[in-house]
């Protein structure tokens, strides 16, 4: 079997609710994607979508993709999509870095390997089963009484889980993670995201006006660095979850060393694609830590392959992953739905990710080159 052709799109994803916010005023109305799908010689295809959010997140933006897959695409042609590992390995002799660039293809590719078997991708990457992985939602504001209101929403709307925003001033982001523990009560889980905004000296503020217990919550990536986090363990002894750090496998393990990552977030698009992504996951779960998969940006393509990918950790190291599909106006793909109440969950027998492109609404590519 051979890769013959490689077609990407790209496309705006506007919020349901208008915006979106994290620490130091990132502030954006969308998130952007690129899709892309992959045909062997046989017909079989394989789609990916890999998004980034502004250009003020992470070190990836739209533009950088669009023309890293463009460069790429090329590379693909003639290789055996049946091995998603040499593909990658192809990709990165072609390409030093930029792993934003690869994850499309690299989650189209996989798709199209476990089309090519005929199993669900959960089932491709060894899963137990099409098994439920619990939804979070960020609960957004200023103000107590606003997270408070936002909370009760969130909570109607069926999450169970719950992320909020901090990494600003370290009093008022503590007033409102104290007021929606006060409004949800003690047995919804909470993480309080500061999305590397806390100095250090402002992440111990924090936590100390959270009070003697820290009000029962997951800190995650309160500041930028890992050597900052490291030294906020004199200050916070409850569980802390790494995020942006979460780089690479040598990011993760030094992570582990120092003692700051009880959980990881897993984003795809960061660390490169299904293929990094499980070794990271792999090394994560035989050293017992706690791991979310998901990206920064997305729709039903990106939710169903977080759905397939957290399906196939084991259980007890499972945490909880998002439903871009919820947040956005418009999906670019056909099928079912990731989301299954407050769960994503993988179809149980479609082969890959089981989902069609929305090709209409996707409308001309930027990319087609074919072998
Ligand atoms: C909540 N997210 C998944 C959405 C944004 O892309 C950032 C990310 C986070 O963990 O902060
Ligand atoms: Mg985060």
């Amino acid at each position: 079997m051979r890769i013959t052709r490689v077609s990407a799109w790209s496309l705006h994803l506007p919020y349901v609710e208008g915006s979106y916010r994290m620490a130091g005023d990132r502030v954006t109305t969308g998130m952007d994607a690129v899709v892309v799908r992959v045909v062997a010689d046989d017909g079989t295809e394989g789609i990916g979508e890999s998004g980034t959010v502004g250009v003020t997140f992470d070190a990836q933006y739209l533009a950088g993709q669009v023309a890293g897959v463009s460069t790429l695409a090329p590379v693909l042609l003639g290789l055996d999509p049946r091995r998603p590992p040499a593909v990658h390995r192809a990709m990165n002799a072609a390409l030093t870095g930029h792993p934003y660039v690869k994850s499309p293809l690299d989650i189209a590719v996989w798709d199209l390997a476990a089309r090519a078997d005929g199993v669900p991708l959960w089932s491709r990457l060894g899963g137990d089963g099409p098994e439920p992985t619990p939804l979070y939602r960020p609960v957004q504001g200023v103000t107590p009484d606003e997270v408070r209101v936002k909370a009760v929403e969130r909570r109607a709307q069926g999450y169970e889980r719950l992320q909020v925003k901090v990494g600003d001033d370290p009093i008022v982001d503590a007033r409102r993670v104290l007021a929606v523990r006060d409004t949800v009560g003690p047995d919804v889980v909470i993480f309080a995201d500061a999305n590397c905004g806390f100095s250090l000296a402002d992440a111990r503020r924090f936590v100390r006006e959270l009070g003697h217990d820290g009000a029962g919550v997951y800190l995650e990536q309160p500041c930028a660095t890992l050597g900052e986090c490291a030294q906020l363990r004199t200050s916070w002894d409850g569980p802390m979850v790494m995020d942006e750090n979460i780089v690479s496998l040598a990011a993760f393990v030094e992570a582990r060393r120092l003692g700051v990552a009880d959980g990881i977030t897993v984003k795809l698009t960061r660390v490169g694609g299904i293929t990094p992504a499980v070794r990271i996951r792999d090394a994560a779960v035989e050293l017992g830590v706690g791991v979310t998969v998901e990206d920064a940006s997305g729709c039903n393509l990106a939710d169903m392959t977080f759905a397939h990918l957290n399906a196939s950790t084991p259980a007890a190291r499972r945490v909880h992953s998002v439903d871009f599909d919820s947040w956005v106006t418009l999906t670019h793909v056909v099928g079912p739905s990731a989301r299954d109440g407050s769960f994503l969950r993988p179809q149980a027998d479609l082969p890959g990710l089981g989902l069609s492109l929305d090709l209409e609404l996707l409308g001309t590519p930027f990319l087609d080159v074919s072998a």
